[in-house]
């Protein structure tokens, strides 16, 4: 195995935040990241420069950098129409993932994927997928073949609760357990499916059902980094060891509407709970910690964020200034 890729072997220090060195301002600026990232798209949407939709990741920012901070460079993610954060905590660039926003050549999909499906071979990320729960299969069939090429691969498979509504989960999960696959199911609980509460649509005990495939089931608060990163390492690692699937539950909040244009949401869902789970904000619930503990004073935090601006500006303005595909490619790189 190759070890200089393993992120996860350098495992940091125990302190008052549980792990103690500079890695967790390492996390601290890849969440800040994702939200000035997502807070640009919705301004290029606002402002009609992004043709479509985007389905913003606001809020939810500690579980894809809590889970992908416990992968290896190899190990595979597959993502969903939420999956901005995704793309970029495994480790894509801000140019090419504004570019494929924008309908550009330089995007990851030469511009013709947009959003929602974007994929990044280069970063392990197999891909978003508009389907709600359609990467269930790709994940675990990329897990599938970590096994028997003995890579020692781990593959991640994020998807919304609204997925716990999709068959094929089922039958990938009962395959992953017969086979020990080393994959790993992330349920983002972020509490609605659209306009619908979860409650609606989702009967019974939610661990019940990967546990009823003999699953290694954990339900978690998704707000916290450290418990994510901690969490998904050991069961990464067990994966990564053939001792098979598990599926992690992070409880969780989506800020914005279910897309950008999702302004007037008061039908489905109170002002009060809103502001309520503002109060558990990931990114300022980690910036009080790294205060408490020492890790960082206001002025760290402030530098960083100034330097996340300057890149993501950087970012937009690649973006904005790269050239349209040539019409003469628009069959080219597509299936149908
Ligand atoms: C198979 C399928 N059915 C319906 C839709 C329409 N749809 C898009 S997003 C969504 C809700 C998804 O909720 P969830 O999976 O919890 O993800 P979230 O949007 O909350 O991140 C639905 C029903 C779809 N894209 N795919």
């Amino acid at each position: 195995m190759d070890r200089t890729k393993t992120r996860s072997t350098k495992r940091p220090n125990r302190g008052s935040l549980g792990v103690h060195d500079e890695r967790w301002l390492h996390f601290y600026r890849q969440m800040l990241k994702i939200r000035l990232f997502e807070q640009e798209v919705n301004q290029l949407y606002l402002s009609a420069k992004m043709p479509g939709l985007a389905h913003l990741y606001i809020g939810q920012e500690a579980v894809a950098v809590g889970v992908c901070e416990a992968l290896r460079h190899d190990d595979y993610v597959t993502s969903t129409h939420r999956g901005h954060g995704h793309c970029l905590a495994k480790g894509a660039s801000l140019e090419k993932m504004f570019a494929e926003l924008l309908g550009k050549a330089d995007g990851y999909c030469r511009g013709k994927g947009g959003s929602m499906h974007i994929a990044d071979q280069e970063t392990g990320n197999l891909g978003a997928n508009a389907i709600v729960g359609g990467s269930a299969g790709i994940a675990t069939g990329a897990a599938m073949s970590a096994k028997m090429r003995g890579s020692s691969q781990v593959a991640v498979c994020f998807f919304g609760e609204g997925a716990l509504g999709q068959g094929l989960l089922y039958e990938v999960m009962n395959m992953a357990s017969l086979w020990k696959l080393p994959v790993l199911y992330v349920c983002e609980n972020n509490q609605y499916n659209e306009y619908t509460h979860y409650r609606e649509t989702t009967a019974g005990d939610v661990t019940l059902r990967p546990e009823a495939f003999g699953l290694e089931t954990v339900s978690i608060n998704g707000q916290d980094v450290t418990a994510v990163y901690t969490t998904a390492l050991a069961l990464v690692e067990r994966a990564r060891q053939g001792k098979g699937p598990a599926f992690l539950i992070c409880d969780t909040y989506r800020f914005h509407g279910h897309h950008v244009g999702d302004i007037n949401r008061a039908y489905y869902r109170s002002k009060q709970e809103e502001e309520k789970w503002k109060e558990r904000d990931p990114i300022g619930l980690l910036a009080e910690r790294l205060k408490d503990s020492k890790l960082a004073d206001d002025n760290t935090l402030a530098k960083i964020e100034e330097d996340l601006r300057r890149e993501v500006e950087a970012g937009v303005e690649f973006a904005l200034n790269a050239p349209y595909p040539d019409p003469t490619e628009v069959d080219q790189h597509v299936y149908a």
